[in-house]
This record gives C-alpha cells, sequence and structure tokens, in this order.
C-alpha cells in the first residue's frame, strides 16, 4: 500500500470535503482517502503505483484544485 499527499483548493464546507472524499474513493486502486477541509489536504491510499495525474485531473474535472504534495 502506498500514501500519497495532495493539497485541494477550493473546498469551503464539509460537504466540499465529502465530495472530495468520495471523488478519491472511485478511482479505481484507491483503498482509502481522507480530506482534511482545514488543511486543505488529501491523504490518499492505494493499493498499487498511481499516477498522481490520475488523482488530480479526477478531482479537477470536478471543480477543485487538486496538487501533489511532499
Ligand atoms: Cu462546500
Amino acid at each position: 500500500m502506498t500514501v500519497q499527499r495532495l493539497k485541494i483548493e477550493g473546498m469551503t464546507c464539509n460537504s466540499c470535503a465529502n465530495r472530495v472524499t468520495k471523488i478519491l474513493k472511485e478511482i479505481p486502486g484507491v483503498s482509502d482517502a481522507k480530506v482534511s477541509l482545514s488543511d486543505g489536504m488529501a491523504e490518499v491510499a492505494t493499493t498499487g503505483a498511481i499516477d498522481p495525474i490520475v488523482l488530480t485531473t479526477a478531482v479537477e474535472k470536478k471543480g477543485y484544485r487538486a496538487t501533489p504534495a511532499a
């Protein structure tokens, strides 16, 4: 299992955070996702190696900004 961190911009309330969590969890290969509204960060657990672009693109399609974070 691998964990990737993403910076998420554009979330303004808990339903945004829940939406982003759902978007990430629906991506094939993602086993878990935790999104923090206050930090503007997401932690994504994957079963194998997933290109971060796959994660950020899925989030951006729904109107949020996502960038890989260290
Ligand atoms: Cu919201």
